[in-house]
């Protein structure tokens, strides 16, 4: 497989609503779009880094930035037998995970379809469908909140996450619970705590949550330990990973594609939980619908025992740029597309009106 061009994009796309965390709100996403040529054939990726270095170190200009001066120009021309060999010739860069994984994943696109099977096949994926919940961002008062949780349960989704922070978070808890009493319900609290709010942490415990998704420092594993040993809800890490395991600082792991730099790392710590008898489920990032098809190609695997956060496009975007838009099934679930690769066709047109800037490395670059 010999990577013959890659194309750099940044698009601008509006989220129909403001999303809130405890990090701040979002609502005019800047996105990368890769698009790499392997052997005459297109893969698509997206780099999943946010506007600001909240969740992590990396942003949309962090990633433009290593892709554009570092990454690409390593990649173009060479060749390898496999996409999984990739994380070894991009491994002289220190983290910028999510720069990594928007070209690894456009491989693995490519990959999948020159072989003429659909990603997830390719993945070694298992399960034809995946199972759905979603992430609510903060509002400004419970019944509105109570209001937004009915509705996605309507919609068939099995499991509701509650953005949570200090101050909106116990009342928001109980008003959902009170009107809701047997839904699986979590919260994410984006690192808003700290060990010292253990006992105010605790409060949470009587409303059964099936989890408390980062309460601490994104990368505080040692203070989660200490965390967990206090606490009856099993804690989640999203931030940080495996070693948390080891040190029993959570029971529970999101794997974000991005996060952990694609695909390939993406398998290998779903192989460690699923041997260590933890559950996993495939975390978001408001992807478009390139990001979000990869998310659902990797949630077919069989670790991933938990709905994530993979949802319909419609709840994000008026338009997207895949067709057709991904789609929630009555039960609650996404079914994995079964023609080849990614398994969405990328609307080229309508990426081209969204395109804000573009670099391509192409043959000319290419010294080998
Ligand atoms: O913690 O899961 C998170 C969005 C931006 C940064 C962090 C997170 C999120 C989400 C988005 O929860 C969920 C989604 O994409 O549906
Ligand atoms: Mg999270």
């Amino acid at each position: 497989m010999k990577i013959e061009s890659i194309t750099l994009r940044e698009i601008r796309m509006k989220l129909k609503s403001p999303f809130e965390t405890s990090f701040g709100t979002v609502q005019d996403r800047r996105i990368l779009l890769v698009e790499v040529v392997v052997d005459g054939t297109s893969g698509w990726g997206e780099v999943t880094a946010g506007e600001t270095p909240a969740y992590n170190a990396e942003t949309t200009d962090t990633a433009w930035h290593v892709i554009s001066d570092f990454i690409a120009p390593s990649l173009i021309g060479q060749s390898v037998s496999e996409t999984s060999e990739l994380p070894r010739l991009m491994a002289q860069i220190r983290g910028h995970e999510m720069a990594k994984s928007g070209v690894e994943n456009a491989m693995w696109d490519a990959e999948a379809q020159l072989k003429g099977v659909p990603l997830h096949r390719l993945l070694g994926g298992t399960m034809e469908e995946i199972a759905c919940g979603v992430s609510l961002g903060i509002r400004e008062n419970p019944e509105s909140l109570v209001k937004r949780v009915e509705e996605e349960l309507r919609s068939g989704y099995q499991r509701i996450k509650l953005k949570i922070k200090p101050g909106k978070d116990y009342e928001f808890v109980a008003a959902v619970r009170k009107e809701f009493p047997n839904i699986r319900l979590s919260v994410d609290a984006n690192s808003a705590y700290s060990l010292d709010d253990a006992p105010y942490l605790k409060r949470l415990d009587q409303f059964g949550l099936l989890m408390m998704e980062q309460p601490l420092n994104w990368d505080d594993i040692h203070a989660h330990s200490k965390l967990q040993a206090q606490m009856q809800t099993a804690i989640c890490l999203d931030e940080c990973t495996l070693t948390a395991i080891e040190l029993k600082s959570c029971r529970i792991i999101n794997i974000k594609l991005g996060r952990v730099s694609g695909h390939t790392e993406a398998r290998l710590i779903e192989q460690a939980c699923r041997a260590h008898g933890v559950p996993v489920w495939c975390g978001g990032m408001l992807e478009s619908g390139i990001g979000r098809a990869h998310n659902i190609a990797m949630s077919t695997l069989p670790g991933f025992s938990l709905p994530g956060d993979v949802s319909a496009s419609q709840r994000y975007w008026s338009e997207d740029i895949i067709e057709p838009p991904v789609e929630v099934t009555e039960k609650g679930t996404i079914r994995a597309a079964e023609t080849p690769g990614l398994g969405y066709a990328v609307r080229r047109d309508r990426i081209e009106k969204i395109t804000t800037r573009r670099s391509n490395w192409g043959a000319r670059h290419a010294a080998r």
